[in-house]
């Protein structure tokens, strides 16, 4: 199983690469990779095995945070009464909102230790086309939140951090019709 140990911090060069594409159908062990990613999520959000394995409560992980450079993600949650779960290959925002969003506690990442205050701006609703790991393709409408949880994954796949979204001068920076979240 994944441990927070085997999850790459801040300053691994694999977090600042742009990940390959991957090809269809995944092999094997792409698939296992993908098994083990949704089996870390799920095991963080589960209070007994979070505290003997120590991991913190994940909603996502991109494989770069693994120190491979593939373009995967894996993505696990509840929110409103819905669960979304997902395994995304090749995933691609193919069309967004004008209007932008923002959790108002700001971000964290399971590759920085550290707690970096601001707001990260972020497109408020998200049209991704991906394949699923049997290759068909996947298309997701996704707002709020689930929306702000896809873009920080997608962007471990292009060498972004959510830092690098927070405006450097005012770290609270937000436009008057930016949607706050939480
Ligand atoms: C997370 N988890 O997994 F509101 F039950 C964050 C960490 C960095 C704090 C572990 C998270 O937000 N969990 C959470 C939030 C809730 C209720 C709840 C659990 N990520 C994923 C990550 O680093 N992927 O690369 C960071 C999130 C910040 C915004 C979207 C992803
Ligand atoms: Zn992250």
């Amino acid at each position: 199983m994944i441990l927070m140990d085997d999850i790459v911090r801040d300053g691994h060069p694999a977090l600042r690469k742009k990940s390959a594409e991957v090809s269809l159908p995944l092999s094997e062990e792409e698939k296992e990779l993908l098994n083990k990613m949704t089996e870390f999520l799920k095991n963080s959000q589960d209070e007994e095995m979070a505290e003997k394995y120590k991991l913190r409560s994940g909603v996502g992980l991109a494989a770069p945070q693994l120190g491979i450079n593939k373009r995967l993600i894996a993505i696990y949650f509840e929110y409103d009464d819905k669960v979304y779960d997902y395994q995304l290959v090749n995933p691609k925002i193919i069309s967004h909102s004008v209007q932008q969003a923002y959790l108002a506690n700001g971000e964290g990442c399971l590759s920085v230790d550290e707690v970096i205050e601001g707001y990260v701006l972020r497109h408020y609703r998200v049209t991704v086309r991906a394949y699923d790991p049997e290759g068909n393709e996947v298309k997701l409408r996704l707002k709020g939140y689930p929306a702000i949880v896809i873009q920080h994954e997608i962007d471990h796949l292009n060498g972004i951090m959510f830092y690098d979204h927070i405006n450097k001068d005012n770290p609270f920076y937000a436009p008057e019709d930016a949607v706050k979240i939480g």
